[in-house]
């Protein structure tokens, strides 16, 4: 591996003094392979994270997980070394609404990375501007219930109404099965609407079923909806392990979310984005090789056209206005 990712390669360390990681935290991966698959020139990670490091930027007290560090420099690393130009950095749960070490890995980035935060209700103009200023571009809400306590509809819809005249957008996160009851809230919703991890379907259940045609209708009905196409390592049930030879479409890692994001990258080519979701919080039985995980993007996005359109288009697009 050719980058400094501070830390040793394999390996239960402990990160920083100050914090004690969940037990049994997955690390991320030091040593990431160099992708096959030679991205496009200014594709864009457009769902990654920061953790800390913990003693500068300490992590918020409701979190409801410890993880170990994953600084600006090692996500700039790793950036370089799979061949991104640049990042849309995601406010972590860990940190609550302290936006710090987000703000500060934007102003450390050389204007190669656009943020989305988390704020709350009592937030200033003057503080919206100022992360604004930092490039931040975007509120997520989170629905996921291990990992926030509830927060009123209003109140989200509040924060809609103040970001949107700032050009921001709203990222959602939240499963599947709770889709039907958050309808009326995202459909309402004022401004550009970005789904992580394609709303999180249940890959075991088929792609023609019930539960994954209800998020297709979303994005159907609404052409504010946007998707995330990541996240294979999450949602996957087969899991990383090939059946046959290493990159078959039928039996390589991940083969069971192909059909699922392949379908959404075909249907809504202009309203895909793709990221690597380093440093990959709560992941429970593998942590992916990040380069193994960019080689999973021909399998669902199969044709140059639909490359450049989920890598570089659709993210320039929405972050940097280009
Ligand atoms: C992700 C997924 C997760 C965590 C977070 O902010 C977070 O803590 O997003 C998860 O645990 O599913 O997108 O990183």
């Amino acid at each position: 591996m050719d980058i400094p990712m501070n830390k040793p390669a394999t390996g239960d360390f402990t990160p920083s003094e100050a914090f004690t990681k969940t037990p049994g935290w997955l690390d991320w991966y030091a040593g990431p392979s160099k992708p096959s698959f030679k991205l496009p020139a200014g594709a864009v990670d457009a769902h990654c994270h920061v953790f800390g490091p913990g003693l500068e930027f300490p992590f918020a007290p409701e979190r409801k997980y410890t993880p170990c560090d994953a600084s600006k420099a090692q996500l700039f690393a790793l950036r370089d070394h799979l061949g991104f130009e640049k990042n849309v950095i995601v406010q972590a749960t860990c940190h609550g609404a302290d936006n710090r070490a987000l703000v500060d890995a934007l102003l450390h980035s050389k204007g190669k990375a656009r943020g989305v935060a988390t704020v709350k209700r009592g937030v200033t103009d003057q503080e919206l501007q100022a992360m604004s200023d930092a490039g931040v571009r975007g509120v997520r809400f989170n629905f996921v219930k291990r990992l926030v306590d509830f927060t009123p509809k209003d109140e989200l819809m509040e924060i809609a109404a103040r970001i949107k005249p700032l050009g921001w957008h709203v990222v959602i996160y939240f499963e599947a099965v709770d889709l039907p009851e958050l309808w009326d809230f995202f459909t309402a919703l004022p401004t550009t609407v970005v789904v992580d991890h394609m709303g999180r379907p249940d890959v075991s259940l088929p792609v023609d079923g019930p539960q994954f045609a209800l998020f297709q209708k979303f994005m159907r009905q609404h052409p504010n909806v946007w998707s995330k196409v990541s996240c294979p390592e999450r949602l996957s049930v087969a899991g990383p392990k090939a059946l046959r030879g290493e990159k078959d479409l039928e039996g390589g890692a991940y083969r069971d979310v192909i059909p699922f994001a392949r379908a959404i990258v075909e249907e809504f080519p202009d309203r895909v984005l793709w990221g690597t979701d380093w440093p990959h919080p709560n992941l429970k039985d593998h942590m992916p090789d990040d380069g193994l995980l960019v080689d999973f993007i021909p399998h669902i996005a199969p044709t140059p056209e639909l490359q450049r359109q989920l890598l570089v288009d659709n993210p320039n697009r929405l972050y940097w206005n280009s």
